[in-house]
């Protein structure tokens, strides 16, 4: 008999027609209902899982009786209660290395964007505003040769200060949880405190996951720690930066601009952040390109295909799970 796999989100039909060469699979469909209704009556007949953006843990999960892995289509596993799938047995797995460049792109795009303001300028071109050459009350700031702090430099972060380094020689500055031998040779990488980094640090780019360690790791304090010509760029997890802290820095202008992907609740309709000019503000497309999106769709399939056929899945972030 074959397993039942259940999207928690949307999945394509290419996705589904890979899925059921090997498993009868089930996908909410909004025309038919409510998704979340569909999804809990499905739950207690699902071995996989597979999809993004929902968080999953004891209150979701208890009547997933047949649950036996659950298949994220992100690197990002924040979502989910890992530790009380790994006390079930549950395998859970990621899409890593698949989107690290596509989201590297983006800290870069927010970097040019907030520094050149060419969200902005573009809006007030189309609005009629151009009748002259334009003067001080349009001018950016430089990104070629600033210094590029980078907070967590995992592949993402390595990613990105590679840009800065080789694009646009930028001296790189990082802090996390551990020293980067090799990235501090090719790069000229050096390492910082992060205190040291957010007062020294021209841009400032998150790319920590979120724990319990890095929510609100950016609040207050270490925004006046920041220059007053300084950049935040967050393609990390909104909740490592304390929004309204950031707000008000922006408002009173202790700090030049942002550029954020990411956002404490998501998707964000309405926000003090929208009255801002010195904030873009996009809505959370890191991966978002049709490539990268593809990519860790089938990054997931294989993974969720791997552990409901008894193999050990490429990207297991609970290795104590599988019993192969
Ligand atoms: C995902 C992300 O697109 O991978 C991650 O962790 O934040 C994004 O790439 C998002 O989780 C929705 O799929």
């Amino acid at each position: 008999m074959k397993k039942t796999v259940l999207a928690f989100s949307r999945i394509t039909p290419a996705m589904v027609e890979r899925l059921e060469a090997h498993f009868d699979v089930i996908v909410p469909n909004p025309k038919a209902g409510d998704i979340a209704a569909q999804f809990n009556e499905a739950l207690p007949k699902a071995h996989g899982l597979i999809g993004a953006g929902r968080p999953l843990g004891r209150k979701q999960l208890a009547d997933a009786s047949n649950l036996e892995v659950v298949s994220s289509v992100s690197v990002g596993y924040d979502n989910y209660d890992v530790g009380y799938l790994t006390e079930r047995g549950i395998m859970l797995t990621n899409t890593p290395d698949v989107l690290t460049q596509s989201t590297a792109d983006l800290a870069f795009a927010l970097i040019m964007s907030s520094a050149r303001r060419v969200a902005e300028l573009d809006a007030w071109t189309k609005a009629g505003n151009w009748k002259a050459s334009v003067g001080a009350d349009q001018f950016g700031t430089d990104v070629y040769g600033k210094t590029l702090g980078i907070v967590g430099l995992g592949n993402i972060g390595a990613a990105v200060a590679r840009r800065g380094h080789l694009g646009f020689d930028m001296p790189i500055l990082y802090s996390g949880n551990s020293r980067k031998p090799e990235l501090e040779q090719a790069l000229g990488a050096q390492f910082r405190s992060l205190e040291q980094l957010l007062a020294e640090a021209d841009f400032v780019c998150l790319v920590v996951p979120l724990s319990d360690k890095t929510r609100h790791m950016i609040g207050a304090a270490e925004l006046a720690q920041m220059k007053k010509s300084a950049i935040l760029v967050n393609i990390s997890r909104g909740p490592v930066v304390d929004e309204a802290a950031l707000v008000q820095a922006l408002r009173e202008g202790t700090l030049r601009g942002a550029g954020l992907d990411v956002y404490e609740k998501e998707p964000l309709a309405e926000s003090p952040l929208f009255q801002l000019g010195n904030v873009v503000t996009l809505p959370h497309i890191g991966s978002a390109t049709a490539q990268t999106r593809d990519a860790m769709a089938y990054r997931a399939i294989d993974n969720l295909t791997a552990a409901l056929l008894g193999k050990r899945p490429q990207d297991l972030v609970n290795p104590q799970t599988f019993k192969g």
